[in-house]
C-alpha cells in the first residue's frame, strides 16, 4: 500500500529485531478498568502489534504489560509518593520487579492513555524503560489547537485543503476522520480543540450548528479533547437581536448567561470561549469604550457556573493610530493587569508582530503577574512558505520558551510564565494555530506533520529540546535507520534558519507580498493602511534600512526589561538576529565580521539559497531509505522550496539595492 502519510506518527511499522520486553509488552497484557478511553488503550495495543511483524517467531519472556488505574493495580512496592506527585494526566511507566511485569499507572483513564502511546512509542523508537522508571505530567494545563476554520470550511491561512470538520454532513455522519485527528492530537497530549476561527461566524452558537459541535465533542471526549468556540462579541447582536453587545450592559451579559446555559445543555464538559476583539475589523469592548478585561470578564462570568474558561487574545491592535504596532497589546494590556476574573487567560502570540520567521518574543511575557498569561505560536506556516516550504519550528519555538525575560531578574525564560511558576499561577495554557486539513497527509508538506507533533511535544513540556523532538518524530514516521535519520534531523533543525537567510535576515520582518504573505513584496504596494505596507516594517531608504525601535525612534525598547534593553539599544551588543527589528542601520555600516550591513544582507541571502539546495542532495541520497511516495512528494516540495529562495533573494536584492546602490558582493549569485 502507497504511504500518503495519513498515518502520521503513528505508523506502527515493522521493528527490527525486537527486544524481549518488547515482544512481550506487545503480546502479553492486562488492561484493568472500563470505560470508552479504556476501550481505546484496548484497540491501540492491537494497532500497534503491526510493529511485530517479522519477530512473530521469537517470543523470548520479558515481563508482561498492565495497565491499570493506581487504585486498581493491588500490588506491593510500588512507587507510591512518585504517583501521588502526577497531576490527574499524568502516568508512571515502570518495571515491577515483584510480579515481573511492565506497569502503565495513573489516577486517570486518560492518564493511562497518555501512558499507552508513550510505552507504544518508545518500542517504536528503540527506547527502553529505564530503572527509575518514567514519570511524567502535563507542565501546561489546557493544551489546544485553534483552528482557523470558517463554517464554509474554508481555512483562513490554511494551506493543506479545506477544513475536516464537514458542517454539512454533521451530526448524521460522524466521519472516521474525526477519530483519527483525536487520536493523533492524544498520543501527543493535546487536550484542547477550538474548532472555529477566531475571525469567529456568531452562528456557531445557535442550536443547529451546537447540535454539530455536540456530535464531535462526543467523539473526542474519550480521547480527553474537550471542544472550546471562538465567540464573536457581537453576537448578542447578530444572532440574539438586541440592539447593543456592550459588555456592562444586563440584557447582554443575561444573553451570555442564557447563551453558556444552552451550550453546556449540548455539551456538558464545554471548554470555554476564545475571542479575538477590537482588532482586524474584528467587533470588541472598545466599540463601547469599554476594556479588554470589561469584555473578557462578562464572558468568564457566563461560563463560570458550568467550568469554562475565557481565553482572550492580546492580538489587538489598531492601524488608525499613529504609534508602532509593536507596542499596542502591551500597552493597552499591561495596565489590565489584575483586572481580570479568575477563569480568563490571556491568549499572547509569540512576537509583538506576527508570526514572523522570528521575532523577539512578546513584551508582555513577564510583564503581568497577577494574570496567567498563554502561548499562542502559529504551526500553519502564513509567513513561512506555506504548505511547500519546509520549516520545521520547534526551534522558533524553543527559541520563543527559552528566552529570558529578566521580569523576575536572570532566569525568568518565557516557559516559565507559561507553566505558571514565573509568578505562581496553576491556571495555565498553550495554543497552536492548526496546520491540518484535508490534504491526505493532513499538512500539506509531510514534513509540516512534525510541526504538529513538536506543538504537542512542547505544550506537554516547554522545557522539551528541538532535536529530541525532531529524532522521535523522524522514528516514528519514517524509520530508525540511523543513516537517514541523523543527515535528516540535521536538515530540519536547521530548516528555519535558512527560511530566515532566504526571507527576512538581520532582524527584517513583514515584507511578504501583501495580503497572501506568501512571497517576496518589500515594496509598496496598494496598502490601505500604512502598517499594512511593507516598508512599514524595513523602512529603507538611501540612508539605510530597519526600523528603529529605541528611544530615538518608536521606543517599543522600552517595554522590555532593563538588561534586554540596555543589549537591544546598542549597535554593539544587539544581537544580529534582531539588527534591524530595533535599529535603522546605514547600508555601509560594518557589523561584526567587518562587512558591511549590504554584504551581510546579501550574503544571508545565499546562504538561505545554498541550503535549500543543499537540502535537495541530501534528500536525494535517502531515495532508497524510505517509501517512493514520501520520497517524490518531499523531493518536489524541496524543489519549489529551492526555487522560491532564489526568488526571495533576487527580489530582495534588486529591490533593497536601488536604496544601498552598492554592487552585490562576489559570492553572491547575480539576480537574474
Ligand atoms: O496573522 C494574522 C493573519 C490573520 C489572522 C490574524 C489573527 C485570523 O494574517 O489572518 O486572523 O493574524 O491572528 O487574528
Amino acid at each position: 500500500v502507497a504511504n500518503d502519510g495519513y498515518k502520521l506518527w503513528l505508523q506502527y511499522y515493522p521493528i527490527e529485531q525486537a527486544a524481549s520486553w518488547q515482544v512481550s509488552a506487545l503480546t502479553d497484557q492486562k488492561i484493568l478498568g472500563n470505560s470508552p478511553t479504556i476501550d481505546l488503550i484496548k484497540k491501540e495495543l492491537e494497532n500497534a502489534k503491526a510493529m511485530l511483524e517479522p519477530n512473530k517467531k521469537k517470543h523470548q519472556k520479558g515481563n508482561n504489560l498492565l495497565i491499570g488505574k493506581v487504585g486498581d493495580l493491588n500490588l506491593n512496592h510500588i512507587p507510591t509518593s512518585q504517583i501521588e506527585q502526577l497531576t490527574d494526566e499524568g502516568y508512571a511507566i515502570f518495571n515491577h520487579i515483584g510480579s515481573r511485569q511492565l506497569i502503565v499507572t495513573s489516577k486517570t483513564d486518560l492518564g493511562l492513555l497518555y501512558g499507552t502511546f508513550k510505552v507504544l512509542q518508545l518500542i517504536q523508537t528503540g527506547n527502553s524503560v529505564s530503572n527509575e522508571g518514567l514519570f511524567e505530567s502535563p507542565k501546561v494545563k489546557h493544551r489546544v489547537l485553534n483552528h482557523w476554520d470558517n463554517l464554509d470550511r474554508t481555512v483562513e491561512r490554511g494551506y493543506s485543503g479545506f477544513s475536516i470538520w464537514n458542517w454539512h454532513r454533521l451530526p448524521r455522519h460522524i466521519d472516521q476522520q474525526y477519530h483519527d485527528y483525536a487520536r493523533a492530537n492524544a498520543s501527543i497530549g493535546i487536550n484542547g480543540t477550538v474548532l472555529t476561527n477566531v475571525n469567529a461566524n456568531a452562528l456557531v452558537l445557535t442550536p443547529e450548528y451546537l447540535e454539530k459541535v455536540k456530535a464531535l465533542a462526543d467523539v473526542f471526549r474519550p480521547y480527553g479533547i474537550k471542544v472550546y468556540l471562538t465567540a464573536r462579541f457581537s453576537s448578542p447582536i447578530e444572532i440574539g437581536k438586541l440592539p447593543t453587545a456592550d459588555p456592562l450592559d444586563s440584557e447582554v451579559q443575561s444573553w451570555w448567561n442564557e447563551k453558556a446555559n444552552e451550550i453546556y445543555q449540548y455539551i456538558p464538559d464545554f471548554g470555554g470561549f476564545v475571542v479575538k476583539a477590537d482588532s482586524e475589523g474584528q467587533p470588541g469592548p472598545h466599540n463601547y469604550k469599554r476594556t479588554q478585561a470589561d469584555g473578557a470578564n462578562m464572558l468568564a462570568d457566563a461560563v463560570k457556573p458550568h467550568g469554562g474558561i475565557v481565553m482572550w487574545r492580546a492580538f489587538v491592535y489598531n492601524e488608525h493610530t499613529p504609534d508602532d504596532r509593536h507596542k499596542q497589546a502591551y500597552n493597552e494590556f499591561k495596565p489590565l493587569d489584575g483586572k481580570f476574573k479568575e477563569n480568563v487567560i490571556v491568549q499572547v502570540k509569540n512576537g509583538a508582530i506576527d508570526f514572523q520567521p522570528r521575532e523577539p518574543f512578546h513584551p508582555l511575557f513577564g510583564a503581568m503577574p497577577q494574570t496567567p498569561l498563554m502561548m499562542e505560536f502559529q504551526i500553519t506556516q502564513e509567513y513561512l512558505g506555506h504548505d511547500t516550504h519546509l520549516a520545521f519550528l520547534a526551534p522558533l519555538f524553543e527559541e520563543v520558551l527559552k528566552a529570558d525575560t529578566y521580569t523576575q531578574g536572570n532566569g525568568s525564560e518565557v516557559a516559565k510564565v507559561i507553566d505558571g511558576s514565573l509568578h505562581g499561577h496553576d491556571f495555565t495554557a498553550m495554543a497552536g494555530v492548526a496546520n491540518i486539513g484535508t490534504d491526505r497527509n493532513w499538512t500539506g508538506h509531510h514534513f509540516h506533520q512534525a510541526n504538529w507533533f513538536a506543538y504537542g511535544r512542547l505544550a506537554w513540556n516547554p522545557y522539551s529540546s528541538s532535536e529530541e523532538i525532531a529524532e522521535e518524530w523522524l522514528k516514528l514516521t519514517f524509520t530508525s535507520n540511523s543513516d537517514f535519520v541523523n543527515p535528516i534531523k540535521k536538515m530540519m533543525l536547521n530548516s528555519r534558519e535558512m527560511v530566515v537567510n532566504y526571507m527576512t535576515p538581520l532582524g527584517l520582518h513583514h515584507i511578504m507580498a501583501e495580503s497572501h504573505h506568501y512571497g517576496p513584496g518589500p515594496w509598496v504596494t496598494g496598502g490601505r493602511r500604512a502598517d499594512w505596507t511593507a516598508t512599514y516594517y524595513h523602512q529603507a531608504s538611501e540612508d539605510g534600512v530597519g526600523f528603529d525601535r529605541t528611544k530615538t525612534g518608536s521606543n517599543a525598547l522600552e517595554q522590555y526589561a532593563t538588561p534586554l534593553q540596555e543589549a537591544w539599544e546598542s549597535l554593539e551588543t544587539v544581537p544580529e538576529e534582531y539588527l534591524l527589528w530595533f535599529h535603522h542601520v546605514s547600508w555601509s555600516a560594518p557589523l561584526k565580521n567587518g562587512k558591511s550591513l549590504w554584504d551581510n544582507l546579501a550574503l544571508h541571502y545565499q546562504k538561505g539559497v545554498d541550503e535549500s539546495r543543499e537540502n535537495i542532495a541530501i534528500w536525494k541520497s535517502m531515495e532508497r531509505k524510505i517509501d517512493h511516495e514520501r520520497y517524490t512528494h518531499v523531493l518536489s516540495f524541496l524543489q519549489i522550496q529551492n526555487q522560491e529562495a532564489i526568488w526571495w533573494k533576487d527580489a530582495c536584492l534588486t529591490y533593497f539595492g536601488q536604496f544601498s546602490q552598492m554592487p552585490i558582493p562576489e559570492e553572491v549569485e547575480k539576480p537574474l
